[in-house]
């Protein structure tokens, strides 16, 4: 029997990268490229591991969006199933926008963390994003899943929207070894780029697809977008990664001072016939840089790409020391820093875990709403 599931991650639908509605147009495509390939491939279902929209309240355009995908998967008989990741949700609204396909069974919600039989032979268990203080209690419930699927037939999928350490040392939640052992695919979101790993005492891969397109934070540099499609149908789950081909390239450049002029026609003979107008990153090296200069060279980039931004580095007798590395404990340092500041542990937290990663967004609106909600429950008190 055929088992074939779509995993993607991450799509970040109405996301609008350096204000671009080209870029917002960008994710929509990706998405549902990523959409039409799994219909083409005959998946039988779709796992979508968090991060569906990039705001806990889209726009109309991305609920649409979202809606015309889904609507298609369903005229085809493929389920589609998805947990949230914490652009998806936000303390303050009661419903998050991606209950909404749930309740026109255009989707089924799975990061509740109840095991379902979602496809005949196919269990699937997910859970949504826990905030940094709610890792604990989701590693307790992953500790017991092995148990209490144990009688479970057939194939067990387990969907996460949390970082592992074991990819990412600054975005890391959980360790590989808080995951139960027994499930025969890990379906994993929130890193934004593509991991894949075989861990020993783990029965099936961990995968992380990543982003369906580059968000803001990714910033401008050259990438590959895509997803997984896993076959689920032989004792082993084997898995392919897709690329997009709708996706917007991206690239950077370092250019010279003194050839700065030919450089820049390079760059141009080199983009001027992509499908799509790129995002450029240049960084431009040299000695006694004019800004002037060099913003007018790269004036004639201007026609030939979306968007270009640009930055310098002098070369000086000295070699530029460059800070290789962060510091491993970053955000305990911050927090630390701030609870000296503030005088207190939970308005440090606030600050560092809530409302920093919000600003860091631009998302003040949500930001004031968290400060005027917290002020609004101490004042009760
Ligand atoms: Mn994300």
């Amino acid at each position: 029997m055929t088992m074939l599931i779509g995993h993607i991650s991450d799509s970040h639908l109405g996301a609008i990268p350096y204000n671009k509605p080209e870029r917002e147009n960008d994710f929509y495509e990706s998405f549902s490229e990523a959409i039409e390939i799994v219909i083409r491939e005959r998946v039988q279902l779709v796992v979508h591991a968090g991060d569906v929209f990039d705001v806990p309240k889209p726009s109309g355009t991305a609920l649409v969006k979202l809606v015309d995908s889904l609507k298609k998967l369903k005229e085809k008989g493929i389920k589609f199933v998805f947990t949230m990741g914490e652009h998806d949700i936000s303390r303050l609204y009661s419903i998050p926008s991606p209950l909404l396909y749930q309740h026109v069974d255009l989707a089924t919600y799975i990061g509740d963390g109840k095991a379902r039989e979602v496809l005949d032979g196919l269990t699937i268990v997910g859970f949504h994003k826990r905030r940094k203080d709610e890792v604990d209690e989701l590693k307790s419930r992953l500790s017991s899943l092995d148990q209490e699927l144990y009688s479970a037939k057939g194939k067990k999928i387990l969907v996460l929207h949390q970082g592992m350490y074991e990819f990412h040392k600054f975005a890391g939640e959980i360790n590989s070894s808080d995951l139960p052992k027994s499930f025969d695919y890990y379906a994993m979101g929130h890193l934004h780029d593509r991991f894949e790993k075989r861990f020993e005492g783990l029965k099936g891969p961990v995968c992380y697809p990543g982003s369906l397109d580059a968000t803001a934070s990714e910033g401008i540099r050259e990438l590959r977008k895509g997803f997984y499609i896993v076959d689920l149908s032989k004792q082993e789950a084997s898995t392919q990664w897709i690329e997009l081909s709708s996706t917007r390239k991206q690239y950077s450049f370092d250019i010279e001072y003194e050839k700065m002029d030919a450089m820049v026609n390079d760059i141009i003979s080199k983009i001027k016939d992509l499908a799509k107008k790129p995002m450029l990153d240049i960084v431009v090296k040299g000695k006694e840089l004019d800004s002037a200069k060099i913003a007018s060279s790269l004036r004639k980039l201007e026609d030939h790409a979306l968007y270009y931004q640009w930055n310098t580095k002098e070369t000086v007798s000295d070699a530029t020391k460059e800070l290789v590395e962060r510091p491993g404990d970053i955000e305990q340092e911050m927090l630390r820093m701030a609870e000296g500041i503030l005088g207190s542990k939970e308005v440090a937290t606030l600050a560092i875990n809530e409302i920093l990663p919000l600003l860091a967004e631009g998302n003040s609106k949500e930001a004031t709403d968290i400060l005027w909600k917290y002020f609004e429950e101490r004042r009760k008190i």
